[in-house]
């Protein structure tokens, strides 16, 4: 059985590619919800509606465990979802949060995510269930998804958009920041370089695909077949912008991505 990959658009590839280096023997069913995108300025009830309509979807692939790969998504509907099914539903904020934890010395960490994501303060709550006495400092990026999306990653315009968000937390004295939005990784470097490397940089993206191979190996669910691992890629719309973003960040070819009418799931 394969695992089902989930987010609002592109950006969960950046968790699937993750899932593709640390498990390569496993088949992965992903779904992008590309007519919905942005999840990150919609509300709370809307969020977990899409997320059930993608989790049913990806039962009728009989996927063994289900990665919310969208941090808006993990933050606002992993807790009413996941009582909701028999799958096990890992999101990717215990991860990034864990890992955060993991890395401070002094226990002030950065968060950036979408506004969604910053206003539940889910990665605040998570992060101070580990480490009580922690000082969390988030702050919502919104312009980094179009950018990202729009191929602008690499452009100068992304070094002032960074400038202009993080200049304040860069005021603080955060040594840790987070990651916290499926598209930030594909600006790390930009990032860290604005950072310095006294800011240890969390990719949430890595954690949880260690979490998925703990969670498959304890289960007994790893796929130990031998044969190579397959991919499919869904969407709910714009399927060729989708595969083309795809390839620019995959190493695998994605040769086609099929569309899913997901309003009727
Ligand atoms: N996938 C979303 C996230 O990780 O929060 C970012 C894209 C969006 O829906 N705004």
């Amino acid at each position: 059985a394969p695992i089902g990959v989930f987010d609002s658009g592109v950006g969960g590839l950046t968790v699937a590619r993750e899932i593709m280096r640390q498990l390569p023997q496993e088949n992965i069913v992903y779904f992008g919800d590309t007519a919905r995108v942005p999840y990150g300025s919609k509300s709370r009830d809307n969020i977990i509606r899409f997320s059930r309509q993608i989790i049913r979807f990806l039962e009728t692939k009989e996927v063994k465990a289900i990665v919310i790969a969208c941090n808006t998504a993990s933050a606002l509907a992993l807790e009413t979802v996941k009582e909701e099914t028999d799958i096990p539903v890992i999101g990717v904020i215990v991860p990034g949060a864990r890992s955060a934890v993991q890395a401070t010395k002094n226990g002030i960490i950065g968060v950036a995510g979408t506004e969604a994501t910053i206003r539940s303060e889910t990665y605040t709550k998570v992060i101070k269930e580990m480490k009580p006495d922690a000082v969390v400092i988030g702050k919502p990026c919104p312009l980094f998804v179009p950018l990202v999306e729009e191929g602008f990653a690499k452009h100068r315009i992304t070094e002032e958009v960074i400038e202009i968000y993080l200049s304040d937390m860069r005021q603080t004295r955060i040594d840790t920041m987070i990651l916290g939005c499926t598209h930030y990784p594909l600006l790390r470097s930009k990032i860290m370089t604005f950072f310095g490397d006294k800011v240890h940089i969390v990719n949430p993206a890595y954690e949880t695909a260690m979490d998925v191979k703990k969670i498959l190996r304890e289960s007994g669910k790893e796929n130990t077949s031998g044969k190579a691992a397959s991919y499919e890629f869904y969407v709910s719309d714009a399927a060729e912008k989708f595969t083309h973003f795809a390839n620019t960040i995959l190493s695998y070819d994605v040769a086609a991505t099929k569309l899913v009418n997901i309003e009727e799931y």
